[in-house]
């Protein structure tokens, strides 16, 4: 029937709720957030952020927040739209975020894989990758978290399109991470990148790609320790703190390590709630509490962003 009415397009781009919540939420706060379009996914969604800035016409240092990369890992897409009312709703309330939108822009990406995001929906709850066809095989998509121009192909992905952590056929092959990249090239002014996953509870800096040291390791692990405390004295979750080759495992081509090595020194990836009883499936009354330790270790990485 929608296929006769030629309604199937207008279908294929309205199935997201999360893009009603970020249209709301932009209209209810003209002056502060706008949801901007960066791109579309390779079945045709639109790929939207809610831009936070306070700063009329100036390009300030910004912060890119990035969510839901994986599909399947729903904390992440919701903790990002919490965070999205929770700027708006604080700003001019509270010292520290209204400090931070003084300073930076905030550009918050809340679902990083929609086609994966509706299929997680709709067909296979378990669904990580993306949705686009391989040619030559029957399995789909990509692991957008292997798909970077960062040491792509190396060590943690894997060239069989069948695996979980399929690297894709060249660096930024997915549309959707394509997307990302030039959005944040041709802006040329982000001094902060933080991925939200789920889950083990762990707050991750680069490397993944190899257990060489960061540069900057000593005063990523310092801020990345004290947002651990600071999201540990909400409610008492406590988190792994490392970069991320010794902390989980070798992972080539992540946004995190294409970030820091293209000059974005503050890069860092939560794995949110919880250890392992529930893994992705967090049952919905953990969504606010999660989101709001969150909130904790987000700003407390994001001021140190300001003041450096
Ligand atoms: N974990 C991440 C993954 O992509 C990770 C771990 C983080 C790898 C940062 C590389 C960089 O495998 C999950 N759960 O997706
Ligand atoms: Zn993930």
């Amino acid at each position: 029937f929608l296929r006769s009415q030629g309604l199937e397009y207008a279908v294929a781009i309205e199935d997201l709720q999360i893009y009603h919540e970020m249209d709301n939420i932009a209209a209810d706060f003209p002056d502060l957030a706008r949801r901007v379009k960066i791109g579309h996914s390779f079945e045709n969604r639109p790929m939207y952020v809610l831009k936070f800035s306070t700063g009329k016409g100036v390009r300030r240092p910004a912060i890119w927040l990035n969510a839901g990369i994986h599909s399947r890992e729903w904390i992440s897409q919701a903790t990002a739209i919490w965070t999205a009312r929770k700027i708006v709703s604080d700003y001019q309330r509270d010292p520290a975020i209204t400090s931070i939108l003084e300073k930076m822009d905030i550009f918050l990406l809340p679902v990083a894989n929609p086609d994966g995001y509706v299929y997680t929906q709709t067909q296979n709850r378990l669904w990580r990758k993306t949705r686009s066809l391989n040619p030559g095989s029957s399995c789909i998509g990509a692991d957008p978290n292997r798909n970077w121009n960062a040491s792509f192909a190396g060590k943690g992905a894997s060239d069989n399109p069948c695996s979980e952590v399929y690297h894709g056929p060249h660096a930024n092959s997915e549309v959707e991470v394509k997307s990302v990249v030039d959005f944040i090239q041709k802006h040329g002014n982000f001094k902060c990148f933080i991925d939200l996953h789920s889950y083990s509870q762990l707050l991750m800096y680069p490397y993944g790609y190899s257990a060489k040291k960061a540069p900057d390791a000593k005063e990523l692990d310092k801020v990345a320790r004290r947002a651990a405390k600071a999201l540990a004295s909400v409610s008492g979750t406590e988190y792994q703190v490392g970069p991320t080759c010794a902390t989980v495992y070798p992972a080539s081509g992540s946004s995190i390590d294409w970030a820091y090595d293209n000059g974005i020194k503050f890069a860092f990836t939560f794995e949110l709630r919880d250890t392992g009883t529930y893994g992705f499936l967090l049952p919905a009354n953990q969504i606010i509490p999660t989101a709001e330790e969150t909130w904790l270790g987000l700003t407390t990485i994001m001021e140190h962003v300001r003041d450096n």
